[in-house]
């Protein structure tokens, strides 16, 4: 089976210090944790931008501190920059860090309900604005699915041309309004894709380890971290993004899986070498 590989995704626009202290907010802190996460086996950086106090960004400027501190402490690792951001920010805005040609972006494939009032929206011409803002750009795109319905989006936009392969699937699952991460769920999207599709599984709270444990049997792929799921154990909190993903390698290894590095994880996504 293929090495596995594993994306760390370090903060996102919605945890928050309070719910955990290890929550990485500030330039130095995303460095340190994005370090840390590597060394512990991520190949994949999934990165959204917070200022200071923790307040979600997507400015160009403040993508760019972070991409250059964490590519001075990890120069190997792929940086993949989010255009999901934050519910209620704009398509421009979203779109703000694709303009410094990062080598991977969120694709994000479909709108959903968020918890409360909020909606996280995708419309179809939302997406093949991203999906031409990366595309054009030469970037590296994970197709970002929180249900069903995203997938088969996803799908018919690359039947039209609008998504060019190669078609590599993030199902994230467990979201508070979008499809929940039994096995069966993740059974029904992985067998939804093309069978040349590769797939990572992305579990939120409850759902990250269950969900990791049967993507490392089925050959796919594993997205952990603080931005989905704070604990690393029932009532107990991870005291780092890299314990997280240390338990995802420790399963692996356990599992008869090897760890995929930056260099393997590129070749096997099929990703483009890019000067
Ligand atoms: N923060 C969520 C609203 C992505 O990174 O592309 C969207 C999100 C998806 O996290
Ligand atoms: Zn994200």
């Amino acid at each position: 089976m293929d090495k596995l590989i594993i994306t760390c995704a370090l903060t996102g626009a919605e945890v928050t210090k309070a719910q955990n202290p290890a929550v990485p907010y500030t330039v130095a802190e995303m460095a340190q944790a994005a370090k840390e996460a590597v060394d512990a086996g991520a190949a994949i950086l999934h990165i959204h931008a917070r200022h200071d106090d923790g307040r979600p960004t997507q400015e160009a400027a403040r993508y760019q501190e972070i991409l250059e501190a964490i590519k001075k402490e990890c120069p190997d690792a792929i940086l993949q920059v989010s255009t999901g951001g934050a519910t209620g920010m704009s398509r421009e805005e979203r779109m703000a860090p694709l303009t410094l040609n990062p080598e991977m972006a969120t694709l994000d494939c479909g709108t959903l309900n968020f918890g409360g009032d909020e909606i996280f929206i995708n419309t179809e011409n939302d997406i093949i604005a991203f999906a031409k803002g990366i595309q054009e750009r030469g970037i590296f795109k994970e197709l970002e699915c929180f249900e069903k319905g995203h997938v088969d989006l996803a799908l018919r936009l690359h039947k039209k041309g609008f998504i060019t392969p190669p078609l590599h699937f993030s199902f994230v699952l467990g979201v508070n309004g979008g499809m929940t991460g039994e096995e069966r769920d993740v059974a029904f999207l992985r067998a939804s894709i093309p069978d040349d599709a590769t797939y990572s599984v992305a579990g939120v709270g409850r759902f990250e380890f269950p969900l990791a444990r049967w993507a490392i049997k089925d050959g796919g792929h594993v997205r952990v971290g603080l931005e989905d799921n704070l604990y690393l154990e029932k009532g107990v909190l991870a005291s780092s993004n890299a314990d997280l993903v240390r338990k995802v390698a420790d399963m692996a290894r356990q599992a008869g899986r090897e760890i995929a590095n930056p260099h393997e994880a590129r070749k096997m996504l099929g990703m483009e070498a890019r000067s």
